[in-house]
């Protein structure tokens, strides 16, 4: 596998830090009629596009954005990959999307910049350690590489952490040693890119504000740039996906709320993996600027504020000041929110809907950065195909019939 060097890593950091990468993508008008539309050009519609090119030949499509690439959750999130999902149809698409990190920037030709350094999960109660020892046996079965490790190992590897906090001392955690972060503009930019270059078309500024259908099958859409005829129409728009389904006459199980995150001021290296902690709501990494990356739960209350409320800044501080006590020094930069969209079990949909020829790819909630190459290559596979093994389980009817894919321990963020 190819090797960035340190040059190529920073050349790579600077063109995505100043918008120059994202100028490839070329700006274009909407045509009068496509095969597919796909609503959100954020991480997994832009996914599902390329990937319906790529794996099916379907190049006629557009990809619709109300406002620009990956504004939405995909550029607000803290980038952390992992597949140590419990369910065996969250492991398979979780673990399909991690191994497509790994050769992303090749696939793309676009450096996403994959570090793939490690994330732990700490144990802090004693459910925790039954939980954590569970998915890695789980993950063990579904050929997932995760092990638990004991707080030992644990310090070893994070030298900066208190093991020994005054109110939850670090028992032991769940260590994958092939997650890690990426970029995640790139990702998005690599992305559209890609579709650009395949001929399709990725239009910025442009809401869907209504869905028009005929004889129960959908004909088109109307956005603030006119209306557009298609045979298919993919909603991938996260937050939003209940105010678009309601659109098209029918009714998502999910709540948006909004999740928030904050980065220090630029450091000296001093920590090399992901840790999170989900007993006193908090998780950290260093980005490649040297930001400490932090974030915790999301807010207790359903709204489109893309802000977060204040309590949560201070709670998760105060978590994170516990486990690593020398950020209590570091001064804070910048905070921000995203809405995310939460559904009963944790688990993302995939579907079809009600409505023939319109899918719906949502409720990723405050865990999908780390699935967009899975759900996209599934996404596109749907579409194509009417069916892909990676979504049956993911359908939004699972709700109606009390099949859920509780994954409630492994979404790691308090909600
Ligand atoms: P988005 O990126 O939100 O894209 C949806 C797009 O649809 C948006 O750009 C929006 O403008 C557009 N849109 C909406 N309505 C319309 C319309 N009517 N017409 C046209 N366009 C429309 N996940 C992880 O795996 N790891 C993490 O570390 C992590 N951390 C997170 C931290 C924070 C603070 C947040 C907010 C989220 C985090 N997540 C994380 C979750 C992750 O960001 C999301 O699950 C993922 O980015 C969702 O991608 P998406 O493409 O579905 O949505
Ligand atoms: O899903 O790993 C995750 C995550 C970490 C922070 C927010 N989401």
């Amino acid at each position: 596998m190819k090797r960035y060097s340190a040059f190529a890593v920073a050349r790579e950091a600077l063109r995505n830090h100043t918008g120059w990468n994202r100028a490839w993508v070329k700006p274009t008008q909407p045509k009068k009629k496509y095969d597919a539309i796909i609503v959100g050009a954020g991480g997994h519609g832009l996914a599902t596009a390329y990937y319906l090119g790529k794996n099916f030949g379907i190049t006629n499509v557009a990809i619709l954005e109300k406002g620009w690439l990956g504004g939405g959750n995909t550029g607000r999130n803290t980038t952390i990959i992992r597949s140590n999902y419990l369910q065996d149809p969250s492991a398979a698409i979780y673990e399909k999307s991690r191994s497509l990190y790994e050769t992303m920037s090749q696939d793309l030709n676009y450096n996403v910049m994959f570090s793939p350094r490690g994330v732990i999960m700490l144990a802090q109660t004693q459910a925790e350690i039954r939980g954590y020892k569970r998915t890695a046996h789980a993950n063990a079965l579904q050929g997932v590489t995760t092990e638990w490790i004991e707080p030992a190992r644990v310090k070893e590897l994070v030298p900066i952490m208190n093991i020994d906090g005054p109110r939850y001392p670090v028992l032991g955690g769940l260590w994958q040693a092939r997650g890690g972060t990426a970029r995640h503009d790139a990702v998005a930019w690599g992305y559209a890119r890609a579709c650009s270059e395949m001929g399709m078309d990725v239009i910025q500024q442009c809401e869907v504000t209504g869905v028009r259908t005929s004889a129960g099958k959908v004909v088109g859409v109307d956005t603030s740039k006119g209306p557009i005829d298609c045979d298919k129409l993919g909603m991938v728009v996260a937050g939003h996906a209940s105010v678009l389904a309601e659109k098209a006459g029918f009714r998502l199980p999910m709540e948006s709320v909004s999740l928030q995150a904050l980065v220090s001021e630029p450091i000296k290296p001093c920590m090399d993996v992901v840790v999170m902690a989900n007993t006193v709501h908090g998780y950290m990494s260093q980005s490649d600027k040297g930001e400490m990356v932090i974030g915790g739960g999301t807010d207790g209350y359903n709204n489109y504020t893309q802000r977060g409320s204040f309590h949560h800044i201070e709670e998760t501080v105060r978590a994170l000041v516990e486990t690593f006590p020398m950020i209590a020094r570091l001064k804070m930069l910048r905070q921000w929110g995203g809405i995310v969209d939460v559904t009963g079990d944790r688990s993302p949909i995939l579907s079809k809907t009600p409505v023939d020829g319109i899918f719906v790819n949502c409720g990723w909630g405050t865990g999908g950065f780390k699935a967009i190459p899975g759900s996209g290559w599934a996404m596109a596979e749907l579409i194509a195909k009417g069916q892909s093994p990676l979504t049956e389980e993911f359908n939004m009817f699972r709700f109606r019939e009390g099949k859920f894919i509780d994954e409630s321990v492994a979404a790691g963020v308090a909600h």
